[in-house]
C-alpha cells in the first residue's frame, strides 16, 4: 500500500455474521423475524416503545456475547499500519472497536449507547432499557436506543462525504447494499475516481457496481486482502 493510497471502508451486518450476529436480509435474517417498520422506525417506536426496547435488548445482549472474528482484527491491523483507513460501519455493534479499530464511524448508530428524544443527552446504554426509564439528565420518560432508524438521518454524513471525496480505494465488506445512503456510497467514490472493490459472501445486488469483487466469508477474504495490501 502507498503512502498516497486512502482507503475507505464500509462494514456491513455481513462482517459480524460469523461472530453469531444475526444478519437482515440473508434466509433466516432479523428482518425474516421482525417486520422493520415495527422495530426500526420511529413511528414504531412511538406506537410500541416496549417492543423495540425488548429487539434491541436482545441484541445487545447477543452482541455483548459475541466476540469480534478475524475480519475485524484484520480491519484493525490495517489501520494501525495506516491510520488513514477510515472504516465506517453500517452496523450498531461494537465488534470493531473490540477488535481493535479506531475512530470507527457508526452511520446507523450504536447499540451501547442511549439517547433522550426529549433532550438529546447521551449515555452508555445499560443491558436493558425499558420505556419507563428516565432520562439521567432531563427526566423524561423519553429514552430509546441510539440508533438511526429507518427515515432518519445517518449520523456523520458529513465526515464520510469529506473521506470519500479523497479516498483512492473504496471498499465494501459484508453488505447486501440495499441500505441508503451507504449503497449509494460506491457511486460516490467511483465519481472521484476511486477504485472500487466488493468482499462479500456472494455477490450483492449491487456487485456490478464495484470494478472488482472477492467472495467467500468473510473471516478468509478479508484477512487475505489486508495480508495483500500489507505485502506480507
Ligand atoms: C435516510 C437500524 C435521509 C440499526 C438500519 C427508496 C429508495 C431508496 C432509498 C429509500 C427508499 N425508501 C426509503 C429510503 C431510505 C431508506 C432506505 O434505504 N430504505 C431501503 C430499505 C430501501 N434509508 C433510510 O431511511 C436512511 N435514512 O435515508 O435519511 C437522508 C439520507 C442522507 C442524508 C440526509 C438524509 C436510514 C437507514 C438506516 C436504517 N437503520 N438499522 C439496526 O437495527 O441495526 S438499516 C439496517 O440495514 C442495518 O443498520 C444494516 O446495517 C443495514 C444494511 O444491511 P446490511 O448491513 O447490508 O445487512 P444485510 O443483512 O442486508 O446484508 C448482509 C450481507 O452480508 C449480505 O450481502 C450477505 O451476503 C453478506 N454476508 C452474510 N454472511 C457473510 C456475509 N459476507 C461475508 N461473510 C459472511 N460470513
Amino acid at each position: 500500500m502507498t503512502a498516497s493510497e486512502r482507503i475507505v471502508i464500509l462494514t456491513g451486518a455481513g462482517i459480524s455474521a460469523e461472530s453469531g450476529l444475526g444478519t437482515f436480509r440473508d434466509v433466516g435474517g432479523l428482518w425474516s423475524q421482525y417486520d422493520l417498520a415495527d422495530v426500526a422506525t420511529p413511528e414504531g417506536f412511538a406506537r410500541d416503545p416496549g417492543l423495540v426496547h425488548a429487539f434491541y435488548n436482545a441484541r445487545r445482549q447477543n452482541c455483548r456475547e459475541a466476540e469480534p472474528n478475524a475480519a475485524h482484527h484484520a480491519l484493525a491491523r490495517l489501520q494501525a499500519k495506516h491510520p488513514d483507513v477510515v472504516i465506517v460501519t453500517q452496523n450498531v455493534d461494537d465488534l470493531h472497536e473490540r477488535g481493535g479499530a479506531q475512530a470507527v464511524i457508526h452511520m446507523h448508530g450504536e447499540l451501547m449507547g442511549a439517547l433522550c428524544a426529549q433532550c438529546g443527552a447521551r449515555w452508555s446504554a445499560p443491558d436493558r432499557m425499558e420505556a419507563t426509564d428516565a432520562c439521567p439528565k432531563c427526566g423524561s420518560p423519553a429514552t430509546r436506543p441510539d440508533i438511526v432508524w429507518f427515515g432518519e438521518i445517518p449520523y456523520q454524513m458529513r465526515r464520510i462525504e469529506d473521506a470519500l471525496a479523497t479516498a483512492t480505494l473504496f471498499v465494501a465488506i459484508g453488505t447486501s447494499g440495499e441500505v441508503y445512503p451507504a449503497a449509494g456510497f460506491v457511486q460516490d467514490a467511483r465519481a472521484r475516481e476511486a477504485q472500487t472493490l466488493e468482499l462479500n459472501l456472494e455477490p450483492s445486488g449491487g456487485a456490478n457496481q464495484f470494478h472488482s469483487g472477492r467472495y467467500g466469508p468473510a473471516t478468509e477474504i478479508v484477512p487475505a486482502w489486508v495480508a495483500e495490501i500489507l505485502g506480507d
